[in-house]
């Protein structure tokens, strides 16, 4: 799990008009309407009380995650605030202020638990999910229907997952063997190609750490591609020739958690 620095979310709480913006363009559809598809949920959501605990195990606090995080819920209309204190304290001072969920995230896990009705969201699985709808809102425009999903860890099993509940023709690049196998097992509808880097592919949904990973001749110029991943899996090349590229850090992945809970 790639861990967010400080300046990798400095200006995003003031773009999130914009990002919502760029949404509507590539997939019609807004941040909050991608997250309610990729879960299966209808809109308007639940009035939830959220508080976001920050966490300091581990490498520590991400200076502007939990404001960051925050500014997302409330800007997506939710009823959300940052504890003063943190971890189990912050925990604590969530439950007597009233939070019905908590969201909060520490080096390995970013995930969202509703005290009452016991739902739990993981940040992976949400990105997944997130920006497989985003991907296949975009593509619903175009009848060809086979996407490729890079990566078989979280997300791109959540992926995989949202696509096939879509009937979507499913194709997995994954350099790790056993994992290819173990996915395969796991969704045997799925096709697995042993060298996707050969390929030219309209859909991609990049969900694995390596950088720039798919370049301009795995692409043609009316190719979408959703990439969650930081850092970025698209080569310069391959993002000046796609049609839409659909990144963003936190965004849509925290609006399908928001999603998931409510
Ligand atoms: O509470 C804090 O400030 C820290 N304990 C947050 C640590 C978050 C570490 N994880 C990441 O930076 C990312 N994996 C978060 C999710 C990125 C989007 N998929």
């Amino acid at each position: 799990m790639t861990r967010l620095v400080k300046k990798d979310i400095a200006e995003l709480d003031k773009n999130l008009s914009h990002l919502d913006r760029l949404l509507e363009v590539a997939t019609g559809k807004s941040l909050l309407e991608i997250g309610a598809l990729a879960m299966g949920k209808a809109l308007p959501l639940i009035p939830t009380r959220i508080a976001v605990v920050p966490i300091t195990t581990g490498l520590g606090i991400i200076q502007g995650f939990s404001e960051t995080v925050t500014a997302i819920l409330v800007y997506l209309g939710a009823d959300a605030f940052i504890t003063e204190k943190t971890d189990v304290s912050g925990l604590q001072e969530a439950f007597f202020r009233g939070a019905e969920v908590v969201f909060m995230a520490d080096d390995q896990a970013f995930s969202a638990f509703h005290f009452k009705n016991g739902i739990f969201s993981d940040n992976s699985v949400a990105t997944g999910r997130g920006f497989a709808a985003a991907l296949y809102l975009a593509a619903k425009a175009q009848a060809e229907r086979e996407v490729l999903v890079l990566g078989a860890g979280p997300v791109g099993q959540a992926a995989i997952e949202f696509l096939l509940e879509k009937n979507v023709l499913v194709v997995l690049g994954e350099i790790d063997q056993d994992k290819a196998r173990a996915c395969g097992e796991k969704y045997p509808d799925i096709k697995i190609v042993a060298d996707w880097t050969a390929g030219v592919y309209q859909y991609i949904v990049e969900a694995t750490p390596i950088p720039e990973l798919i370049k301009a001749k795995n692409i043609t110029d009316q190719s979408i591609i959703a990439a969650p991943g930081v850092p970025f899996g698209v080569a310069p090349g391959a993002a000046e020739k796609a049609d839409q590229i659909i990144h963003n850090l936190l965004e849509l992945g925290v609006a399908t958690m928001l999603c998931a809970i409510s």
